[in-house]
């Protein structure tokens, strides 16, 4: 068994007095967890974290995730005095620290690599953006997953490539949130051996004690979940840790949950277990009184004393760099035995996709019955996933409903025991499976997750994280509005579409027909850095004859003209995303004989038309065409951004209603006569 040195000591009171410095300077922040676990994490990253400082984003990497992320000081710390290496957007890493002393001097300041939270893509050795308390632990059982199916997928005999572990740290918050419930309840299903939480169960939160709110025996839920518990009754005991960490890597068949007692704020006189030394500095003289316990000058700030580095230097630093170096080593022995494979493991960790995989995306004959859009993308998924292996994916319990199965020979089903099938069962856990889906991607995994439009409200945290990250998650969302009828309001999606549209980074695109889909899937597969939602239909609709209308590769534009006025020179405008482009063909065709002279925009995505040049986007919405019509069957709301203020929308402004869909499309004005009156009375108003 290790025993606790001096160094050791010192290199843990250092973690705490960096972190009650840089918030006492912040003026902001949080310092008491930090000083509570400083041990903790301190004994984990020096003893058994399988991570080179030199090459944080080395693959086969253990993973740590600070899901309590307000202790976001604990992690600036271990990065700073491990010497993590900062990595620039191309993946290459140029010697820098990823966070320097100045930067935890600047600690939650524009620029710092410290900010009040920590940041993926912005700090190296940031594994995940967490702060909104579930997040993390909910999003490390998607990177536990990750480690098995690339394990199941890459490794060969004598080429274990892939088996990493994940580490999160959680708080009672974490504990508390319902995410975290999900996640820990697939993750036992699963029986995520690789995985661990070490539950901080210091038993306070913001407004104190965990007895105003939280009185479950959390040891007895997790047992329940199909998880090995384990307790380590004193944070400051490095051997019970050590034993702790020991245990759960040779648990097999289940995941572990360490149950840690500390004390927050631990050696501030006054403010230890107290909630006061959750959230704010601790005063400067509580800190002078806090650093003379540890034994630490009272005046000092700052601080890291001679040893403390090279300490991690000795620890983590030599055994990661021995793991990696063996790894790479490895890696080029495997290239030379499975080049295909390595080539597979390389494009996927720099976000490439196998040559040639466009080639496999379907079209679609004219057809005026034609067919549900997320039947057409269950065509288009299917085709491009036999090309690009690790596009992976599933629903949470509707993927009879979105059809997002790969039902192709060898696909199979994510399971213990099948780690490498590739569809996936969420069960009916839209927010675990967002944050799962997060993970996976972070982990350089393509994945795709599913449900209705509606339920996307119960996934939309780490659907906001996922934007901020800018990692490149795949949502499905179908039943994308009244069009789904009797099912009625609850089902019903009215605000969903402005929501995520007003999501930041997240592009949204609602496609209009089958051939809209595959190039849908198209654009949305070639994105790198942004998660893309796709809004598909329940209910069958028409696939357009291309050689009378525009061709659907316009859709890479955000919105194009799909019919026009002869000789162009419309009068008025007709736009239409999704399943109201053909309602708006269908008024054009009769204006047209009318001899009103109308043009039709199919406008799958704002985000991708507001990304084009001034003179596209003028092209296609002429600002000399005031006359403008929008339908959507969705929320009026924004789109006088598209229609100007005296333009009409013909959208929802209540719920919806339980009917079948030919008389809500009647009730709701979906009606070609009604966008036909709507163009007319636009024409008359000028
Ligand atoms: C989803 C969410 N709700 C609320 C908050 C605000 N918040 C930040 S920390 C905290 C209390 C956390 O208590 P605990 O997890 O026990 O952390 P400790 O104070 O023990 O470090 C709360 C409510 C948050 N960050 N995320
Ligand atoms: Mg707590």
């Amino acid at each position: 068994m290790m025993t606790t040195t001096d160094l050791d000591t010192l290199s843990i009171n250092t973690i705490r007095t960096l972190s009650m410095d840089a918030v006492q300077k912040a003026n902001s922040g949080h310092p008491g967890t930090p000083m509570a676990l400083a041990p903790v994490a301190y004994a984990l990253w020096q003893r058994h974290l399988r991570f080179d400082p030199e090459d944080p984003i080395w693959p086969d990497r253990d993973r740590f995730v600070l899901s309590a992320g307000h202790a976001s000081m604990l992690l600036y710390s271990l990065l700073h005095l491990a010497g993590v290496k900062a990595v620039n957007p191309k993946y290459e890493t140029l010697g820098q620290l990823a966070v320097s002393l100045d930067d935890i001097k600047d600690f939650r300041q524009l620029e710092s690599r410290c900010p009040g939270h920590p940041e993926y893509r912005w700090t190296s050795g940031v594994e995940t953006t967490t702060g909104p308390l579930g997040q993390g632990v909910a999003t490390s059982v998607g990177m536990a997953i990750a480690s098995k199916w690339m394990a199941a997928h890459f490794n060969r005999p004598d080429f274990p490539m892939f088996g990493f572990d994940v580490y999160a740290l959680a708080g009672d918050g974490d504990m508390m949130e319902g995410v975290s419930s999900e996640a820990a309840s697939l993750a036992g299903h699963l029986k995520l051996d690789n995985l661990v939480w070490i539950f901080d169960n210091n038993r306070i939160t913001i407004e104190g004690k965990t007895s105003l709110a939280f009185s479950e025996d959390v040891a007895t839920r997790f047992i329940a979940y199909g998880w090995n518990v384990t307790r380590v009754g004193d944070a400051n005991d490095l051997a019970m840790l050590d034993r702790a960490f020991e245990t759960f890597k040779k648990t097999t068949g289940r995941p572990t949950l360490i149950i840690v007692d500390s004390h927050i704020g631990y050696g501030a006189p006054t403010k230890q277990d107290t909630h006061g030394a959750h959230g704010e500095p601790l005063g400067e003289e509580e800190i002078r009184a806090t650093k003379k316990f540890y034994g630490w000058p009272e005046d000092a700030t700052f601080l890291v004393p001679d040893g403390v580095r090279e300490q991690f230097a000795a620890g983590i630093g030599a055994r990661g760099s021995k793991l990696r170096k063996e790894w790479l080593a490895r890696f080029e022995a495997y290239k030379a035995k499975y080049p295909a494979e390595a080539d597979a493991l390389y494009r996927m960790q720099h976000r490439q996709l196998p040559e040639g995989w466009e080639q496999a995306i379907p079209s679609f004959p004219a057809d005026a019955k034609g067919l549900a859009t997320r039947d057409s993308s269950a065509k288009v998924l299917n085709a491009v996933a036999q090309r690009i292996p690790w596009l992976i994916g599933g629903s949470a319990d509707l993927a009879p409903s979105t059809k997002t199965r790969l039902t192709f020979e060898g696909a199979g089903d994510f399971q213990a025991g099948s780690y490498g099938g590739r569809n996936f069962h969420f069960g009916v856990r839209e927010h675990a499976m967002g944050a799962v889906l997060n993970g996976l991607s972070l982990s350089k995994i393509r994945p795709y997750g599913s449900g209705f439009l509606i339920f996307s409200d119960y996934g939309r945290p780490p659907i906001r994280l996922a934007s901020i990250m800018e990692i490149p998650v795949i949502y499905v969302f179908t039943h994308d509005s009244i069009g789904v009828g009797e099912d009625g309001p609850t089902h019903q999606p009215v605000e969903q579409l402005i929501s995520l549209r007003a999501t930041p980074g997240l592009v949204t695109i609602r496609p209009c027909d089958a051939n809209e889909v595959a190039e849908a899937w198209r654009v949305t597969l070639g994105i790198r850095h942004e998660p893309v939602a796709l809004v598909l239909t329940r209910q069958a609709l028409p696939t357009l004859d291309r050689t009378k209308y525009a061709a659907a590769s316009g859709l890479a534009k955000g919105a194009y003209v799909l019919a026009d006025a002869d000789g162009g020179k419309p009068e008025v405008l007709l736009i239409g995303t999704g399943s109201e482009v053909s309602l708006c063909v269908a008024a054009h065709e009769t204006l047209t004989q009318e001899g009103i002279r109308s043009r039709v925009v199919s406008m799958p995505s704002w985000e991708l038309f507001d990304q084009q040049p001034a003179e596209y986007r003028e092209a296609v919405l002429p600002q000399s065409v005031g006359a403008r019509v929008a339908v959507e069957q969705g929320s009026t709301l924004g789109w006088e951004r598209y229609v100007g203020t005296g333009g009409q929308v013909i959208g929802m402004k209540t719920f919806g209603a339980s009917a079948p869909l030919k008389e809500l499309q009647k009730k709701f004005g979906f009606e070609p006569a009604h966008v036909v009156a709507a163009a007319k009375q636009q024409l008359k108003r000028r």
